[in-house]
């Protein structure tokens, strides 16, 4: 394929997590009961547009990103999760905070090498002290979602003159 010369090209992508504590009843009807939060990870477009109304503009992304592997802690059955089309999240319930491996793979004509990114999954509030430690459930109730994003860019150097061609006619 023909490749461009001197071109690249973003993407503006956030990556990161919600999570909301479960009450009691909600913890009672899980197979694992000592879970205490539901949260899900995403990644999702940044790029203002027709859908940025939508939630996260969650559609924007899928004419470049074919598949994105959110890699679990071990603790999970089957940690590795690919999602194929969007939304590219995955929701679950857990106890603990842990790394997650986000690989973003792209769509086959653009020849380009899968991406990784990391996040955090972070559960619990920041306290205004700022100390490490984890505030009693009420408290964190009381505190209400935690919401932990970041900001990227995917970028494209000299790609292939098709998938600039996919890039810019979105
Ligand atoms: C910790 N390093 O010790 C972390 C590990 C693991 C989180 C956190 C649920 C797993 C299950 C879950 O929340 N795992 O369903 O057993 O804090």
């Amino acid at each position: 394929p023909l490749a461009t010369q001197g071109v690249s090209i973003y993407r503006p992508i956030i990556y990161g997590n919600t999570a909301t504590v479960l009450s009691q009843k909600e913890r009672e009807a899980l197979p694992s009961p000592d879970h205490t939060h539901r949260w899900t990870v995403a990644v999702r477009s940044a790029a203002s547009g027709e859908n940025a109304d939508q939630v996260g503009g969650a559609d924007d992304l899928s004419y470049f990103i074919k598949r994105v592997t959110f890699k679990l802690h071990d603790t999970y059955p089957n940690p590795s999760r690919n999602v194929d089309k969007p939304p590219f999240e995955v929701s679950e319930t857990g106890w603990g905070e842990f790394d997650i491996h986000i690989r973003i793979t792209f769509v086959p004509e653009s020849g380009e090498k899968a991406v990784v990114v990391y996040h955090h999954l972070k559960l619990h509030p920041w306290t205004a002290s700022g100390e490490p430690e984890i505030p009693p459930l009420d408290v964190a109730v009381k505190a209400g979602p935690v919401h932990s994003w970041q900001y990227d860019e995917i970028v494209f150097h000299d790609p292939y003159q098709n998938f600039l061609n996919i890039l810019t006619s979105h």
